[in-house]
């Protein structure tokens, strides 16, 4: 049984969340400003159905589904694309596969060291948030 990733999570560190944003088209400008916040991820589960939010000052993003069944996405207020989306425990880390317009798209979340992390890919890119439990 993996470990359980929710609750809330304030992000600590963010790598690369330039490179992930120009390979999903992000204009520089709009980089400009994302690269100054600092997320809250608020996770919640209730049984196989997970409600994943990612929360900052300017935009919020909130992201519903139940693990192993493929459905649609729509990123509202990031890059604006729909993605057949399907997210899975392999192992300790849920994963999800963003089929689309974009290649090799998707992300990775899993506890290690007490903290939540985040690996975000498109393309050649490869984004690594952590965040640390909000107490
Ligand atoms: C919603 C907080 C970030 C707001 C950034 C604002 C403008 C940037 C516009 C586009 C950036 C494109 C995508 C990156 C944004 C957030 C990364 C995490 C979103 C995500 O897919 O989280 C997953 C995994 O936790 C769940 O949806």
């Amino acid at each position: 049984m993996p470990v359980s990733l929710c609750g809330s999570w304030d992000m600590v560190s963010n790598v690369n969340f330039e490179g992930y944003m120009t390979a999903l088209g992000i204009s520089l400008y709009t980089r400009k400003i994302a690269l100054k916040l600092k997320h809250r991820k608020v996770i919640e589960q209730v049984g196989d159905r997970y409600v994943v939010k990612t929360l900052s000052t300017i935009r919020n993003y909130t992201f519903s589904f139940r693990a192993n069944e493929e459905f649609q996405e729509f990123t509202k207020g990031l890059d604006d694309r729909h993605c057949k989306s399907l997210v899975a425990w392999e192992g300790n880390k849920l994963v999800c596969i963003q089929k689309g317009e974009k290649k090799n798209r998707g992300w990775a979340h899993w506890i290690e060291d007490d903290k939540l992390h985040l690996e975000l890919h498109c393309e050649d890119q490869v984004c690594k948030q952590v965040f640390k439990r909000v107490v």
